[in-house]
């Protein structure tokens, strides 16, 4: 890295601090951008040593019932900021969650990891200092600014348009300000493509909470939306703009569920989305607007919304009595109707999410007598059984989804049709680290085969003589 490039970034972002009458924070360590460019060249070069000598060696076979399951557990992704286990659960560059929670930085008084600590760590592998992460959080409130059409589009938007409609929608909308677009148009030699996936990623991470509140405070409440605070965190500029930061509570349960709602390796459909769409060289807004639609699918990022429903559903029909009994009876009666349990199950785990052990220590600490807590609580006591005894899925733990809700409803934030937006916020901490990187190592355009039937059926038919 050059001193000069580094000392051009910081003038930059001193110049932005000036504009916005921030106080310039000046750390002498790099920033994040100076020492992913520090990190990057080592990368590139392992990865095209490891193509040289093993690019033919065999990874993994494909049996046709994955070709037709979802293309479960099939080997064929690259990601870098974690991995999941089966059992163990989330890995952040090889950080289980209490790791996370121990090492990263944390707010001033706060017990809980700063997501833009998660954010550099994801990206570099390295834990940033506390100097670092203080200069990323101004960093991002400098970046916080909204063009007037995204504002716009989404006062527009109608109170029925689903809060992910309209997250989608101006997340595309910020496409204007893509400095990716703007240097591919102008013929930008690819080595740089990484610099302005960078620059966009930042820009995007920092206008998230701004949009976020946006369609919140428009579509629940009375359309006033606050100023971003420089000298506040990103989470607790969340908390803020949606209405609820004088609670530090519901902040220090912003950073954890913006921190373990993040990465959950590559192959989850919003993550996976996002790389796909990225991997065509459209940009970061394009492509996390991609990944966002498929957050908003009731099976992945829109169980959170669904399973609050489905507990209002069980507290309307069975009262005040919480029973195991009782609770037994209504999971049964919701698998017999043919609908999922929301919140159970998963695609790669086979034990309990540590996302959801984390919320539940989170939830025991400062919510121990919640009705609604102790509700999930009988629930997971109950839930895993009757599901082994259906027999059908394959995992009968609580993902994360089966307990945000609770958390959230019991600081007053009870319009379930939003948490999927904050689930999205979240998100955009984990995959566009890796649209970076993409674009570091030069990633190639993706492109799986795809067979029709008729085809699959005569090539195993051949395969099997
Ligand atoms: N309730 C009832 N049936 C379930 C079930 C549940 N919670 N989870 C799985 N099953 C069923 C499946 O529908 C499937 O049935 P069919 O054979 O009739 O199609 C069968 O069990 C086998 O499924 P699986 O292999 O165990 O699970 P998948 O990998 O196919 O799907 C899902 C994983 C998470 C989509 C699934 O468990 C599910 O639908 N769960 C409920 C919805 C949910 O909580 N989604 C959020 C997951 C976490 C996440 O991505 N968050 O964003």
């Amino acid at each position: 890295m050059s001193l000069a490039f580094r000392s051009v970034a910081r003038s930059a972002l001193s110049q932005r601090s000036a504009v916005m009458g921030l106080r310039s924070y000046s750390s002498k360590e790099p920033t994040l951008k100076e020492r992913f460019a520090e990190l990057l060249p080592e990368k590139q070069e392992e990865v095209k040593k490891l193509k040289a000598e093993y690019g033919k060696t065999v990874i993994g076979e494909v049996l046709l019932e994955q070709a037709y399951g979802g293309m479960r557990g099939i080997k064929g992704l690259v990601w870098e900021g974690s991995v999941l286990d089966p059992v163990e659960g989330i890995r952040f560059r090889g950080r289980t969650i209490p790791d996370i929670q121990k090492e990263l930085p944390k707010a001033e008084g706060g017990n809980e990891p700063l997501p833009e600590a998660l954010f550099w760590l994801l990206l570099t592998g390295e834990v940033p200092t506390a100097a670092q992460t203080k200069a990323f959080s101004e960093e991002l409130a400098a970046r916080s600014a909204l063009p007037k059409h995204v504002e716009e589009l989404i006062d527009r938007s109608p109170a029925t348009l689903h809060p992910m409609a309209q997250f989608s929608i101006a997340v595309t909308a910020l496409e204007s300000e893509s400095q990716f677009a703007k240097a591919y148009a102008k013929g930008v030699n690819k080595k740089e493509y990484w610099k302005y996936t960078y620059e966009d990623s930042i820009d995007l991470l920092a206008k998230l909470p701004p949009i976020a509140a946006r369609i919140y405070r428009n579509v629940f409440k009375d359309g006033k939306v606050g100023q971003v605070d420089p000298t506040l965190d990103y989470s607790a500029n969340l908390a803020h703009l949606l209405g609820y930061g004088s609670n530090p509570e519901f902040l220090e349960l912003m950073r954890l569920y913006v921190s373990i709602h993040s990465d959950h390796e590559g192959g989850n459909v919003s993550a996976h989305t996002t790389h796909l769409v990225g991997s065509a060289l459209s940009s970061p807004y394009l492509s996390l607007a991609a990944g966002l639609n498929g957050l908003a699918g009731p099976l992945h990022g829109r169980a959170n919304q669904e399973v609050l429903e489905w507990l209002f559903e069980m507290k309307k029909e069975i009262g005040s009595d919480i029973s195991k009994e009782r609770i037994e009876k209504y999971l049964w009666d919701t698998l017999n109707a043919g609908r999922v349990v929301p919140g159970y199950g998963h695609a790669v785990l086979r034990k309990t999410d540590p996302r959801y052990i984390a919320q539940r220590e989170f939830a025991q600490k400062h919510m121990p007598d919640y009705d609604l807590f102790k509700l999930v609580s009988n629930i997971y006591e109950v839930a895993p059984g009757v599901l082994t005894k259906h027999g059908k899925t394959k995992n009968p733990w609580p993902n994360v989804d089966s307990h945000s809700g609770v958390l959230l409803q019991y600081y007053g934030l009870t319009e379930q049709s939003f948490y999927t937006v904050l689930f999205g916020v979240a998100r955009a901490f984990g995959v566009l680290p890796q649209l970076i990187i993409d674009r570091g190592l030069g990633f190639a355009i993706e492109r799986p085969k795809s067979f029709s039937t008729e085809k699959y059926a005569e090539l195993v038919k051949s395969l099997a003589k």
